[in-house]
Order: structure tokens, then sequence, then C-alpha cells
């Protein structure tokens, strides 16, 4: 039996993003399945899955793995001929960096600017200032990559890692909330949001009936 990736609304769920779209520009094969989140019966639905009650969950045979880096890096595990991480130990250390410190990190930008594709970014939204130091933080982990090892494509270590899966839903959020950044930032933003896995999360994203409380559009 194939890979099962248990995953929230395409719209709002920004963690259930990182391991999707990674599989997808990876090129792995696997179905997904979507459980509407914050609905009466969510909660016994991911619980079905996920010991922990979140999405996202990769349910391999008997194996289910749930936390969005655990998953990366079992596919990493799983697949060692495909550069999830990247290569070269300097990159691959920066990329595992960054990577934790999206996962561990930024509660202020998380909460303030939820994931919601639907949104219409020319709305305005004031940011406080802790957002603008997330926004700082992002901006300049961006443009180092970029600026350090992205020489060989338009991803933050040139080709597209699991780095680039942890901040696609930030790619998202920054489209949606209209937020400033320098110009490789904005770049890099561009070929993430050109990628066809990101275009394909998108249309269902936009195409689900679910409409969240506090939803703006
Ligand atoms: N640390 C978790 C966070 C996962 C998470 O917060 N997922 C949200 C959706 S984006 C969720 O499952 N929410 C449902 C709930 O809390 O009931 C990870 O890395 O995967």
């Amino acid at each position: 039996m194939g890979m099962k990736l248990i995953v929230g609304n395409k719209n709002y769920s920004s963690w259930s993003m990182r391991p999707w779209i990674a599989m997808r520009v990876f090129g792995i094969d696997f179905t997904d399945e979507v459980i509407p989140l914050y609905q009466p019966g969510s909660r016994e639905k991911i619980l079905a899955h996920s010991p922990s009650g979140k999405v996202p969950c990769l349910i391999d045979g008997d194996i289910a793995v749930w936390e969005t880096l655990a998953i990366l890096d079992y596919l990493a595990d799983k697949f060692p001929n495909l550069p999830l991480w990247p290569k070269d130990m300097k990159a691959r250390a920066m990329a595992r960096a960054i990577s934790s410190e999206m996962h561990a990190g930024f509660a202020p930008l998380r909460n303030h600017l939820p994931m919601n594709m639907r949104r219409d970014p020319k709305r305005p939204r004031d940011l406080t200032p802790d957002v603008e130091a997330n926004v700082e933080r992002i901006d300049a982990i961006w443009s180092g990559a970029r600026a350090q090892f992205g020489k060989d494509g338009p991803f933050l270590f040139g080709a597209f890692t699991n780095a680039d899966a942890m901040y696609a839903p930030v790619v998202s959020r920054f489209a949606s909330y209209n937020i400033k950044v320098g110009e490789p930032s904005r770049r890099y933003m561009d070929a993430v949001m050109a990628l066809p896995a990101w275009k394909e999360w998108e249309v269902a994203g936009l195409a689900e009936p679910w409409i969240m409380q506090n939803n703006e559009v």
C-alpha cells in the first residue's frame, strides 16, 4: 500500500502544506486525505491517525509519523537518493538550522498572520513590533541563504529542499498580507509560488467549501 499524508484544509493548514509540497516537488508517490479542521468530529478523525491530534501525519504501512520536521526527515531517510536536504555539509547544516528555527519559532507571525490563501492582499494589516522582528529575521534568512548557497537555482539552497518546504507557508502569508521584503526575498517568493506543486495546492485550497471563523477574504 502506498503512503498517505493526512492533512488539514489546504486553504488554512500551513503545517500540512510543508510535507505535501516537498513530496510533490520530489515526485514521491502518495495520496492525501483532507480532514477539515475545527469542525465537529475533526479531532476524533485526526486522532484515528495521529496520536498528537495534529496534522500533518504520514502513514507508511504500519508506520505513522507526525510532526512536520519528523516527516521531512523520515522522507530523507526513506529516499536517500533524493536530495531532500542539501548534500553539502555546510549548506545542510544551515538548512536544518533554519528549518528548526521555523518549526520552533516565529509565533507572533504565525498568530498574527494566519495562512489564508483566499485573503485579498490589498486589505491592510498593521504589524506589531514582534511580527516586524519576525519578518526582518525571515527576510535575512532567505536573502542570506540565497546569497551564500543559491547560485545553482532560485531556491534557498539552489535546488528545492526541505528548507523551502518549511518556509512555503510563510511565502503564502507574506503574499496574502502583502508583506514587504527585500528584492532577493521577493524573487525567492516568486520562484516558490511558480512551482506547479504550489499551484496544485492553491487551486485545491481555494476550491474548498469550509470557511473558518475570523476568515478574511
Ligand atoms: N508541531 C506540529 C504542528 C501541527 C499543527 O499545529 N497542526 C494544526 C493544523 S495547521 C492542527 O492539527 N490543528 C488541529 C488542532 O489543534 O486541533 C507539526 O510540526 O506538525
